[in-house]
């Protein structure tokens, strides 16, 4: 186990849950000794395509998320609990580029990626909430990450 640095904090605020942010700040701040495998697990479905569950990994929420060669996310929603989450973000050969932004997050966002290569950006979240997530090379690839 190793603590990675630089994690960037983003805290979306707003839509007057201010009790809610405080109360998951609690709970970040504890989980924040880095090493514990923290949140439980959760009961993983299998791997359906439209919606995907993370792996934890030291305490952080792992995406894998792909831009598809039809210019579609996959998967499309990704479900997550407040806190630290990575996306890893690949496109396959043959595939137009993409980047993957939440576009309400400050600073969550990939480069664009080339066929065939791959990138990874992490942040956190402490507010629960459906948060858009665009290529923004294709205005109609949109997905969601859901924060729950
Ligand atoms: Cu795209």
């Amino acid at each position: 186990m190793r603590c990675r640095g630089g994690w960037q904090e983003v805290t979306a605020l707003g839509r007057g849950r201010q009790a809610a942010a405080a109360a998951v700040l609690v709970a970040v701040t504890l989980l924040s000794g880095c090493g514990g495998s923290g949140t439980g697990g959760e009961p993983g479905g299998g791997s359906a395509a439209a919606t995907a569950r993370p792996s934890m990994k030291d305490g952080v929420q792992v995406f894998t998320l792909e831009g598809t060669t039809e210019l579609t996310f996959s998967p499309r929603t990704l479900l997550a609990a407040p806190g630290r989450i990575r996306i890893d973000f690949s496109v396959p050969a043959g595939s137009a580029p993409h980047n993957a932004v939440l576009l309400d997050i400050a600073g969550a966002r990939s480069p664009i990626i080339s066929a065939g290569q791959s990138g990874s950006f992490a942040f956190e979240v402490r507010q629960p909430g459906e948060y858009r997530l665009v290529c923004t090379i294709h205005p109609n690839m949109l997905g969601t990450l859901a924060v729950g």
